[in-house]
């Protein structure tokens, strides 16, 4: 949102000076607490609390985030649609490299909540692209909770024997 916009909204909120089409002077808004200004701007309660306001167990999503597996596979998520992850489908785009991007891997995607000891039954399809880049979808987090999110290289030449694997932990509040 423009900063100047964000202003606009601060002063309105503060009934402290008119609203214009000029960015309102810096000052207007001193006294008004940006979240607050934030969850005003987006219709959401101030305090209202969310499932896993108080988990430290799981990553925080950043496009391009990456994990190494044990054997030194490197799993790069490129993104999640929506982002960070959502509770429900999401889209992945991740990205592996052993060291150089690659391609014609055997991927396998396995949503699990440790809490819970369970799945999903919802199957991610894996679609390769290019430069070692794979479309997995839907990537299904229909609980609200803390998902690890393994993703397997498999041989299948080996009978799909593992080659590495890496965990994303994502936890979902709506
Ligand atoms: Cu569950």
């Amino acid at each position: 949102m423009a900063a100047w916009f964000r202003s606009c909204v601060l002063a309105m909120i503060a009934s402290t000076a008119a609203c214009k089409d000029a960015p309102p002077a810096a000052s207007d808004a001193l006294d008004i607490d940006a979240v607050a200004a934030d969850a005003a701007i987006d219709a959401v309660p101030v305090d209202a609390p969310k499932f896993c306001d108080n988990e430290t167990r799981d990553d925080t999503y950043t496009p391009g985030m990456v994990k190494i597996g044990a054997n030194g596979y490197e799993f790069k998520l490129i993104s999640s649609t929506p982002a960070p992850p959502q509770k429900g489908n999401n889209a992945w785009v991740v990205q592996i490299s052993h060291p150089g991007p690659v391609d014609g891997a055997t991927l396998s995607v396995v949503p699990f909540m440790p809490d819970h000891g369970h799945g999903t039954a919802v199957v991610a399809v894996v679609t390769p692209t290019t430069n070692g880049t794979y479309n997995l979808s839907p990537v299904n987090l229909f609980m609200t909770g803390l998902w690890s999110v393994r993703i397997n290289v498999l041989d299948p030449a080996a009978g799909n024997a593992e080659l590495d694997h890496a965990a994303f932990l994502f936890c979902v509040s709506s």
